[in-house]
């Protein structure tokens, strides 16, 4: 039986409301018209993700948004670095979709290979690890930091986008890349003018993620509860932590 409205929760793991905000519009902008689209803001984390430690300690905040909403289908876990996406699969029971797998796979139907063109450096060697985890290193070209603060993407979008185009313009040269990956959730919005200037596709993974999302609950299929995705065993968690035991 065809699914009837579909609900989306897109979660920003981190907590600025306002680019939750910007993340949410584009996934309506892509959605069906059928689909509810919900952006979520975790009660508790970093105000951005931009090291190992924000990614870790985004992950509890993520995590409660997954288990106390009921209500969606699917969700969109809106960060690059895909924080905590296996974890949140197993809470969910749920389709989730990351938007840097999203995006890399969606870029590995388009194109011969693609770059990656992301924000600070520190988190380069983090997207070369997705494209290895998501078996796509040999299709990942090459991954450009603009060095542009997560948060200060939204800042001055007209800057943002300038630099992006030549960050991407570079990136095709030095890789003989023909796809462009947009390497975090701030990015998103700025594919279509950036697709229709560079004359090649540009993918961001809100938008990626938020299509696929919808064709996995349209094909009626959930995420497998045969071994290591299943729901995590009972076990009681201690401290600050203590209400993310499972009986
Ligand atoms: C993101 N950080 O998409 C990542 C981007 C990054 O807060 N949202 C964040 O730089 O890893």
């Amino acid at each position: 039986m065809r699914q009837v409205t579909i609900r989306i929760s897109v979660v920003n793991p981190n907590t600025t409301q306002s680019m939750t905000t910007l993340i949410e519009a584009e996934a309506r902008r892509v959605a069906a018209p059928d689909t509810v689209v919900t952006g979520r803001t975790p009660a508790m984390g970093p105000a951005s993700i931009e090291s190992h430690y924000d990614e870790a300690l985004a992950v509890p905040g993520l995590l409660q948004v997954v288990r106390e909403d009921t209500e969606a289908d699917a969700f969109v876990l809106a960060c690059f670095g895909d924080p905590g996406l296996d974890a949140a699969r197993e809470a969910a029971s749920r389709p989730v979709i990351g938007i840097a797998e999203a995006a890399m796979k969606t870029a590995s139907l388009l194109g011969r290979s693609f770059s990656v063109v992301t924000t600070l450096s520190r988190t380069v060697g983090r997207a070369w690890d997705l494209a290895r985890v998501y078996g796509l290193e040999r299709q990942c070209a090459g991954v450009h930091a603009c060095d542009i603060p997560v948060l200060e993407l939204e800042e001055d979008r007209d800057r943002t986008y300038a630099v992006i185009l030549s960050f991407a313009k570079t990136a095709m040269a030095q890789d003989g890349s023909d796809a462009v990956v947009l390497g975090c959730a701030g990015m998103a919005g700025l594919p279509e003018l950036l697709t229709a200037e560079l004359g090649v596709p540009v993918v961001d993974g809100v938008a990626a993620a938020t299509v696929m999302a919808e064709g996995i609950v349209r094909l009626g299929l959930q995420p497998s509860t045969h071994g290591e995705l299943a729901p995590p065993p009972p076990k009681a968690y201690t401290g600050i932590l203590a209400g993310f035991g499972r009986g």
